[in-house]
């Protein structure tokens, strides 16, 4: 055979081409850090663990994702989260809106006291959220800032846990010191209920909890208080659903841009597998059971099916409400949310009101 130097020169060229394709697979890193705030027995971190596996999994063995829970990528700063994923110390995050709220103010939106737990269905709520123009505005706003956005999971409407109690009315808050997460909107809620906010990371508030530091706490049930047995601590359970925790998975831009096309559609499909199971985690035995059909079916019956049974036989008391009982704090919490709508913004409120009335008429 002839070789021409055109035919030389042709196959340096289409050697020189595949060769950011073959380096791109030999690139991917031996690792992938993923962060989760709480520790490994919450909802939280077994949706992320699920993330993982399925990414490892469908991609065999190509992406291996392994999960650092109980806020070990930050040395238990959760409000440092975001930075470091920006700037590339962390890979991946499955991320409450709550620690990134500091930095990014749309995020605040879950936060708003009692406005999405307080409709008639409340799951539906944030589905419509979540689906709808306010979703979207706030993981805008999450890749305005520099992030890739995969999906949703979900730790679950946060619920009042005391040593002291009951707590049925805002009167009965008068001055209990509760542990919230470093992020304003916490402060003013739990000011305008009559509390004393103490701000304090998750990381110490098992030990601030048991040395009787602060009076009571609040974070969702299946996804937290379960897995923590909160009943070492508190016995009094306000099941107010005041509001809601979606978590965000992210991913950093340059991490991101690694990835093969494919293999960005192949996260995103584990994505929307594990917005399926999160959510079914969160909403176990609080729902009309499809949550509890979905585990099955995925081979991961729970350990428990009534999160209200599990909690009433460690001796735990549960306050619950109707409407009309939760009237008292939602007349009280008035003026945070008239506050947080001028600090959100006319146009991500308007969204979120016409999401929550599209719920409404479902
Ligand atoms: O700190 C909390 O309460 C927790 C674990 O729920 C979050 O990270 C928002």
């Amino acid at each position: 055979m002839k070789i021409t130097l055109k035919r030389v020169a042709q196959g340096l060229l289409a050697a020189a081409l595949s060769l950011p394709l073959a380096c791109g697979a030999a690139s991917y890193k031996q690792e992938y850090r993923l962060s989760v705030v709480p520790g490994p027995t919450s909802g939280w971190a077994l949706t992320a663990d699920y993330f993982a596996d399925l990414v490892r999994q469908e991609s065999d063995g190509r992406i291996n994702i392994k999960v650092y829970a109980a806020a070990q990528l930050m040395q238990g700063k959760q409000t440092s989260e975001f930075m470091l994923l920006r700037n590339g110390s962390i890979d991946f995050a499955l991320a409450s809106t709550i620690n990134w709220s500091p930095q990014i103010k749309e995020l605040n939106l879950p936060a708003m006291p009692f406005m999405i737990g307080t409709q008639p269905d409340r799951y539906k709520a944030m589905d419509a959220i979540l689906a709808g123009k306010s979703g979207q505005m706030m993981t805008a706003a999450v890749e305005k800032k520099g992030v890739k956005f995969l999906g949703w999971g979900e730790n679950g409407f946060r619920e009042l846990t005391t040593s002291k109690g009951p707590i049925k009315s805002p009167a009965d808050l008068k001055g209990l010191k509760i542990r919230v997460v470093g992020s304003p909107i916490f402060i003013d809620t739990f000011n305008a209920l009559g509390a004393n906010p103490v701000n304090m990371n998750w990381s110490e508030a098992t030990t601030g909890f048991q040395q009787g530091l602060v009076d009571g706490q609040e974070n969702p049930t299946n996804g937290i208080n379960i897995g923590l047995k909160i009943w070492d601590y508190h016995k009094h359970y306000t099941d107010w659903h005041y509001i809601i925790d979606p978590l965000l998975l992210c991913a950093n831009q340059k991490v991101w841009k690694s990835f093969s096309e494919e293999d960005q559609q192949l996260l995103l499909k584990c994505a929307a597998k594990m917005e399926r199971y999160g959510k079914a985690l969160s909403r176990l035995g609080m729902d009309d059971g499809s949550s509890l059909a979905l585990l099955k079916e995925l081979g991961k019956a729970p350990a428990f099916e009534d999160p209200y049974q599990e909690l009433e036989a460690h001796g735990v008391a549960v306050t619950r409400f109707d409407a009309a009982g939760l009237k008292a704090f939602y007349d009280a919490t008035a003026g945070v949310r008239e506050k947080w709508e001028k600090e959100l913004g006319s146009e991500l409120i308007s969204a979120a009101r016409a999401d929550l009335e599209g719920a409404r008429k479902q």
